[in-house]
């Protein structure tokens, strides 16, 4: 439906972490997300900037975000009507990259227009194909295997159906071996975020004698070709994460076999619209798709729950419970997993949750509304 925007608030709130997170990239203890509030017709929709505190994930962080949106991406919808939520990136796709930024702009106004109609943010984008999403977890990289066993078992028992293991030069193959040797019978998969290259293809070959479910973005964050050569040496599927940022890479990438499993996150493709293609375009290739995290709070991680009712999300993503990185959420209620790993979805209007307002003031450290 027709929607023009009155209003758009950025609020930038910081987070601690109840744990650090580490990657092949680094350590976040902190997070420091963008908030993005667009107002019509007296209602708000909300989304989330996934971008990181660095731009080591990808080229964003919230500080580039933060000016994207201010400067670029909210002028080009503020006071413009626009069809409907589903041309919403159009407007801002003639900027180059910054697809987290506008994801987090296009996000919010597919919440809204949910609201407009009075349906659940889901149903809007036309998922609903599950009632519950199947979860796992991704593991950061622990000091010690003795630590990483102990959050499998945690994990485990909290019901979660595969656990995804973050490797790097140094810690992958013997500590894949003792956590295989441990966890005989457990999905397991294990994500590089980039950290090699095919130089490295001999020990990435190594990793197939662990029977992995998937290893995801072993080589550059930009890299499909390459990813090409070393899946047709790998028994282990490949599952495509940084490199994917349009449909038009995902089928590239499908037709050249880069991968045989696909990640999708939100932001990464700059929203729902191009997530719907990717999707689409995964489907029509035969490759199983699954919702990638990005230690989102409650509003990414209630958007990445609507994305994951789509029909090809059938592998468990990375969506899991907010108490896995929040003491409290911004929402509630929070986020929770059922005994079988599965979050149920919500049937409220939009994103399905209440927002915690008094929290998100209290953590918000800047705040800006264009008008
Ligand atoms: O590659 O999936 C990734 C977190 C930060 C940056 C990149 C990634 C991740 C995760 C976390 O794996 C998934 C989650 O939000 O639980
Ligand atoms: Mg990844």
């Amino acid at each position: 439906m027709a929607i023009k925007l009155d209003s758009i608030t950025l609020r930038q709130i910081r987070m601690p972490l109840v744990h650090f997170f580490e990657t092949s990239f680094g350590r976040t203890y902190e997070r420091h997300m963008i908030l993005v509030e667009v107002k019509a017709d007296g209602l708000s929709g909300w989304g989330e900037v996934t971008a990181g505190e660095n731009p080591f994930y990808n080229e964003e962080w919230t500080e580039s975000a933060w000016l994207i949106l201010r400067d670029y991406a909210g002028p080009r919808l503020l006071h413009h009507t626009i069809e409907s939520a589903g041309t919403a990136g159009e407007r801002t796709a003639h900027i180059r990259g910054h697809n987290m930024a506008r994801g987090g702009l296009e996000v919010a106004v597919w919440d809204l227009e949910a609201r407009m109609l009075g349906k659940p943010l889901y149903q809007h984008i036309g998922g609903g194909v599950r009632r519950e999403i199947p979860c796992g977890v991704s593991i950061g990289i622990q000091d010690s295997v003795p630590q990483l066993i102990a959050k499998i078992e945690t994990e485990l028992a909290a019901g979660y159906q595969r656990i995804k293991m973050k490797i790097k030069p140094g810690k992958d193959v013997e500590v894949i071996r003792e956590i295989r040797q441990k966890f005989p019978t457990t999905k397991l998969t294990a994500d590089a975020n980039s950290a090699y290259t095919l130089d490295d293809a001999d020990l990435l070959k190594r990793l197939d004698q662990f029977d992995l479910t998937m290893i995801e973005q072993p080589l550059g964050h930009d890299e499909i070709i390459d990813h090409a050569t070393l899946q047709a040496e790998l028994n282990t599927p490949i599952c495509l994460d940084e490199c994917i940022r349009s449909a038009h890479q995902a089928k590239q990438a499908i037709e050249i076999k880069a991968g045989r499993i696909i990640n999708i996150k939100l932001g990464r493709v700059g929203g729902f619209a191009e997530a719907k293609k990717v999707h689409d375009v995964a489907l029509a290739g035969g490759v199983p798709v699954w919702c990638g995290g990005m230690l989102e709070a409650g509003i990414g991680r209630a958007h990445n729950i609507a994305m994951a009712t789509l029909p090809n999300f059938v592998l468990p993503g990375d969506v899991s419970a907010s108490k896995r990185y929040w003491a409290r959420d911004i929402i509630h209620p929070e986020v929770e997993v059922t005994p079988q790993g599965t979050i149920a979805v919500r049937d409220e209007p939009g994103f399905g949750y209440e927002l915690d307002h008094d929290f998100i003031r209290s953590i918000t450290v800047r705040e800006e509304t264009l008008t």
